[in-house]
Formats: structure tokens, sequence, C-alpha cells
């Protein structure tokens, strides 16, 4: 019918009766992503980079970048002239976004937490941040300064000492990564950038690697953050538990929440704007208005016309990820969105912020017309590193948390201790942990 998404209808009328959140979930256009094909060769890049370390960067940096290597490490006035020859207008645009993903950055940072049992006795939950964290960024076809940006501000607000970035040897620019995003790291004063690409930066920082002829060594890192293609989500998910990962990040996501009040033209444009990331971007609408449906898919059709990535944007809306979700009311509407969990999902409705505060699940939520995921994804503060795939039913974006862990400190007296000591004794026991019990009673309390 020439419409540029396809509609679901999820209204009672279509469907017979009202759905269970359970059915609703199953109805919503969402593809599972496969990661096995790649686990095989990623399994070996990792095993190789451990066994053979710089060696095996090179060989690799040699076949998939197509680059030789006498060192991986990007030296310091090479980060200083990349920001120098900045367009002006991108490195003031950079400067402001990390001036204000600091400002939020740093209010996150969590507050230590202490509870007292009586005299003498208390714990104590002290945030702490990681000592080392590895920041990979893509090269090739997308490169994203801005993701420079969202990465390094929330650790370096963290407090994080270390920090450490990697992104692909380009052969166009003499081996080195892309100059913008050489330019990005000094902004931000990191120091240390390394050219190694997806799978094996990875294992690089998850593992380190020794100094070797000119090459420096690589310390091991505690978190790898950062997006990538499916070698990296694959590598980051085989190297989890010797280091800390951020969330998955799947192709991107737009939902759209709009009632007959929206402005057809912003949920077009929107819907287009993470459309044009990926051929396997989704955007979604779900609305109670069969007029705004309409004229939505009017617009998307107008103004996919003249977009520039015009492919990958018909692809991403054409495919099974994107729809236009019909639904009864605005109550159907936030159900079938929290459920979804969108990574990012704007809300084009009447009040707004009452809505938005209703929603459970989401990576990031825009509220209002003039609070564009676009504005997101580069300068409104917020971090644009967020879950994918329904994971933010349980997981969230990039934040100062991420690079902090908690530790629970105990600090109990003679006497304090001596006023649990029978609840010890008694659970030990239970448990036929009997030394346990005596660990208490050696201190010569609770008899
Ligand atoms: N929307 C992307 C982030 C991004 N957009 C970077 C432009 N550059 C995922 O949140
Ligand atoms: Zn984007």
């Amino acid at each position: 019918d020439g419409a540029p998404v396809r509609t679901l209808d999820l209204r009672r009328t279509a469907t017979g009766r009202h759905l269970s959140r359970a059915e609703l979930k199953a109805a919503m256009p969402r593809p599972e992503q496969d990661t096995s094909t790649a686990s095989a060769a990623v399994e070996d890049i990792i095993r190789r980079v451990r066994t053979e370390g710089f060696a095996a960067l090179a060989d690799l940096a040699h076949r998939f970048d197509g680059v030789a290597q006498v060192t991986t490490r990007v030296a310091a006035d090479e980060l200083q002239r990349a920001a120098d020859e900045l367009d002006p207008a991108v490195r003031t645009a950079l400067e402001e976004s990390i001036a204000r993903a600091k400002t939020f950055a740093e209010a996150q940072r969590p507050a230590d937490a202490t509870s007292t049992f009586g005299e003498g006795a208390t714990v104590t939950q002290r945030w702490v941040p990681v000592r080392r964290v590895g920041l990979y960024v893509p090269g090739g076809l997308a490169v994203y300064p801005s993701s420079v940006v969202m990465n390094a501000v929330p650790a370096l607000a963290a407090g994080v000492q270390s920090l450490a970035l990697a992104s692909p040897p380009q052969r166009e620019f003499g081996g080195l990564p892309h100059p913008t995003i050489l330019a990005a790291a000094h902004l931000l004063g990191i120091e240390e950038v390394h050219a190694i690409g997806g799978a094996q930066a990875v294992a690089a920082f998850a593992y380190g690697t020794q100094a070797s002829g000119e090459a420096a060594s690589i310390e091991p890192v505690d978190v790898v953050t950062g997006p990538g293609n499916v070698y990296v989500a694959t590598a980051k998910r085989l190297v989890k538990g010797v280091v800390g990962i951020d969330a998955e990040a799947g192709p991107t996501e737009i939902a759209i929440l709009a009632d007959e009040w929206a402005d057809a033209d912003f949920v077009a444009a929107d819907m287009i704007s993470q459309a044009e990331h990926d051929p396997h971007a989704a955007a979604v609408l779900v609305t109670a208005s069969e007029d705004l449906a309409d004229r939505v898919s009017t617009a998307l059709t107008e103004q996919i016309r003249t977009t520039k990535h015009h492919e990958r944007v018909v692809t991403a809306l054409a495919g099974a990820q994107s729809a236009i979700v019909l639904v009864d009311d605005l109550d159907a509407g936030i159900a079938v969105c929290d459920v979804y969990a969108a990574e990012h999902l704007e809300i084009q409705t009447r009040q707004a912020s009452s809505v938005a505060a209703r929603v459970t699940a989401a990576g990031a939520i825009f509220v209002g017309p003039y609070s564009p995921v676009s504005l997101g994804d580069y300068s409104a503060g917020s971090n644009h590193v967020l879950p994918t795939s329904g994971t933010a039913a349980h997981a969230s974006g990039l934040n100062v948390a991420t690079f902090m862990k908690a530790i629970q400190v105990v600090d109990y007296s003679r006497d304090a201790l001596g006023g649990v000591a029978r609840n010890v004794v008694a659970l030990a026991r239970a448990e036929d942990l009997p030394a346990h019990g005596d660990a208490i009673l050696v201190r010569g309390v609770g008899q």
C-alpha cells in the first residue's frame, strides 16, 4: 500500500480482547539477535591476544584493517594535532556537550549509606571508582566522537584514575584512528589512545599485553565500555566476569508514544533520525489515534524522499523491527511502551511529563515536542549509551555508577558483637557450620 512502515493493530477491536502483558510483549516487533555465528571467530581472537600479545594485535591489524603496526599507542603530538585541526564549530559543540554531560554525571555521584544498630555497631556502603577503564570506539562507516564523550565523561566524573581508549587503525589516516576520535580524546584529557580494532581491543583491555619492541604494554582494565558491531558485542560478552562491561548495545531503537495532538512532522523526523543509524534500527510509533498514524505515515513518505541516507532509512522503517502500533487508549500505550522497554522513548502527548512519570521501562525518556532524541544524542547533558533490545527492563544507561562499585564496611565493637552473638551461633548451627559460631565465641562474647 506504499506505507513506509507497517501497522500493527493491538486494539481490542482487532484482537477480540485486551492482550495480557506477555501477549503484548510477544506481539511487539523485536527480532531476536544472533551472536552465535561470531562466537568462534571472537574466541580465537581473544585466545591469540592472550597468548601472543602484541604480535597478535599486529597480525590482526594487518589482516582486518590493512595496516602495518610497530606499536598501537598513539603519540601525544598526534592527539594534539588532531585537536588543533578540528573544525572550530565541532570543537565548540564537543566542548559544550562535555560540559553538560560532566555537570549531570557529577550530580549522579551516589552517596555513601550508613546504618547504626545501637552503640558501636555500624555498617556503611562506600562507593569507590574502579581503577582503570578501557573505552572502545568503533571506526569505519560510523565515526562517533560524541560516543567518546558519552563513555569518558561518567568515568571521569566517577573518579576513575586511568582511562584508555581504543579505536581501529585507519589506512587512510596512516594507521591511526579517525582524527575526530583523537581530537575528542584530547579535549577530554585522555592521553592513552590505542589504534586497535574490534574484538582484539576488547581482549587487550581485558587481559593486557606485555611491551614488545617499540610497542608499549597495555595494562588490563577493570571495566570495558563502548559500542561496536556484533564482534565487539560478542567479545564483551566473552570477557564479562574477567572485567565489567556496560550493557550490550544492539541496533538503536526509538519508540514514540503520541496522541492526536502530536506534530506528525516532528514524529516522522525523529523516527527517521534514528533509522539513519542502521538498516537494523527500529522506529516504533505507539498511538491510539488513527488520524495521527495516517498523518505520520504521510509525513514519513514525504520526508524520506530527501533524506540523505535514504537506503538505510527505508530498510529500517520497512523492516520487521519497525511499526506503527495502534492501541485502545493512552493507558494501553503506556503498557505497550513498558513491555517494549525501548532504548529511547519519546512522549509526544498532552501533559507529557505526567505521562512520562508513569513509564517504568526505557533507556531514556524524552518529554514533549522539544526534547527529540537527537538532542540527547549530542547535547542535552544526558548519556546516549543506553540499553537496547528490551534490556531496559533491567539495565541502565551509562552513568557514574557504571564505573563505581560499592564496598560494604562492617564495624562492630566487642559489646555490639556480644549483642548479636546468639543469633550468629544459632544460624551457624542451623546451617551445620559450627566453626562460624566458634569464631564468635572465641572472642569471649555471647556466653
Ligand atoms: N542514537 C545513538 C547515539 C548517537 N547518535 C551517536 C548520533 N551519534 C544511540 O543512542
Ligand atoms: Zn543517534
